[in-house]
């Protein structure tokens, strides 16, 4: 794919953004589309900004799919929030159609792009800085998945097909790991012996939910703290964003996604290992508040799962991030040569973590029964 820069000024003017246009901007610490915040300039107001992104073509193979779903999930969530009197355009993302009226924006080069307003008055967080921000995130998400408890689960594509099919991640693992393309297999032993020794893991919820344990439910798959926004002023999580990835899923996923992202002190990427560990406590704070946004919808068996959840998107994410080393890094934007094994590396020292720590994190989801 060419770079997007090459097409924005096309992509700029196939939008109305009702005022003129002075500048837009790369935004955002996304690892997957291309993101940019465009400043426009209306005659007797404040500049108005909006989010413009070019949905990464190695991840969604079928952007029409995928705006088809965002669509549906942005517009029933406004519903939802205007019914609970919420500020929607605060609280649910709402797509600006380009000027042809279709949901995203072809370019010239086949790049497919789609615009957002902006959220203002809010921030993105990389970093748990406190454990209320965690718990506000946490609330969010809860809530995130009591607002779409009743969106028919079945009219959503899926965007990316075995998205956390975590047996699936780990066929595609060992096939890359079989072509070693790159020759890079050599330096990354520990890390392979680590999946290795955990392949039994990689089914426990897949098991689970084929026994019928475990619903399937419309989740965001993809929960990481930076796909909140928090209110600037009260620091509550008020808007999720980053919708390309809601799907039919597991709850015990998007719970499991924001401990593997959240619950440490630590960048995904941080090199010294030393640094890397499971925050226990931030584990806790993050149960209650997400048990608690999801106003009591979790099944016995979903709260059950929850260790499983953070473990098996921990392991998961880490698979996922060997992987695309492996073949040379197709998937995931890097900065810097080696940072998807930096990024694996991360991953499995959770992992080791909450398997070091399983009984607490037990005995913590417990505690929260019934919230
Ligand atoms: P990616 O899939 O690459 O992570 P995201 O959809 O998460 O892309 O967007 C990247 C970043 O852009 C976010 O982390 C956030 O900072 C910002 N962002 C996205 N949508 C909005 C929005 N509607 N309002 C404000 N900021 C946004
Ligand atoms: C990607 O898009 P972004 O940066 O929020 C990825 C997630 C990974 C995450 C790891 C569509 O999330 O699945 O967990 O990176 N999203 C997609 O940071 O693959
Ligand atoms: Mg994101």
């Amino acid at each position: 794919m060419i770079q997007a820069e090459q097409t924005l000024q096309e992509v700029l003017v196939a939008f109305d953004f009702g005022a003129p246009v002075v500048g837009a901007v790369r935004y955002g610490q996304g690892h997957i589309n291309d993101t940019f915040c465009v400043h426009t300039q209306p005659e007797n107001a404040c500049c108005r900004r909006f989010i413009l992104q070019r949905m990464s073509a190695a991840a969604f193979k079928r952007p029409d799919q995928l705006m088809e779903n965002i669509i549906g999930v942005t517009e029933y969530l406004g519903r939802q929030i205007e019914a609970r009197r919420g500020d929607r355009g605060r609280e649910a993302m709402e797509v600006l159609r380009p000027k042809n009226g279709e949901p995203y924006y072809t370019d010239s080069q086949g790049g497919a792009w789609r615009v957002y307003p902006f959220v203002e008055r809010t921030v993105c967080c990389q970093a748990a800085d406190t454990p209320e921000l965690f718990a506000a995130s946490g609330r969010a998400f809860g809530r995130f998945q009591q607002l779409l408890k009743d969106y028919p689960a079945e009219t959503l594509h899926e965007t990316i097909p075995n998205f956390h099919n975590t047996e699936d991640r780990l066929k595609k693992f060992k096939a890359a790991l079989e072509a070693d393309k790159l020759g890079r297999a050599a330096e990354c032993g520990p890390e392979i012996s680590f999946v290795l020794e955990r392949e039994a893991d990689c089914s426990a919820a897949l098991s689970a939910m084929r026994e019928g344990k475990l619903p399937v439910r419309v989740t965001h798959n993809d929960t990481k703290l930076n796909n909140v926004l928090m209110d600037e002023t009260t620091g509550e999580g008020i808007c999720i964003i980053d919708l390309d990835t809601v799907m039919p899923g597991l709850v015990i996923y998007d719970f499991g996604d924001s401990i593997r992202f959240g619950a440490n002190h630590s960048a995904e990427d941080e090199t010294d290992l030393s640094k890397v560990s499971l925050d226990v406590d931030l584990f806790d704070v993050y149960t209650k508040a997400f048990l608690e946004g999801t106003g009591g919808s979790l099944t016995d068996a979903e709260i059950e799962y929850l260790p499983w959840g953070a473990k098996l998107m921990t392991l998961e994410c880490g698979i996922r991030f060997l992987t695309d080393y492996l073949v040379g890094d197709e998937y995931f934007h890097i900065s810097r040569e080696r940072q998807n094994l930096d990024r694996c590396r991360t991953q499995f020292k959770l992992v080791a973590d909450m398997e070091a720590r399983w009984d607490e994190l037990r005995a913590i989801v417990d505690r929260y029964r019934g919230n």
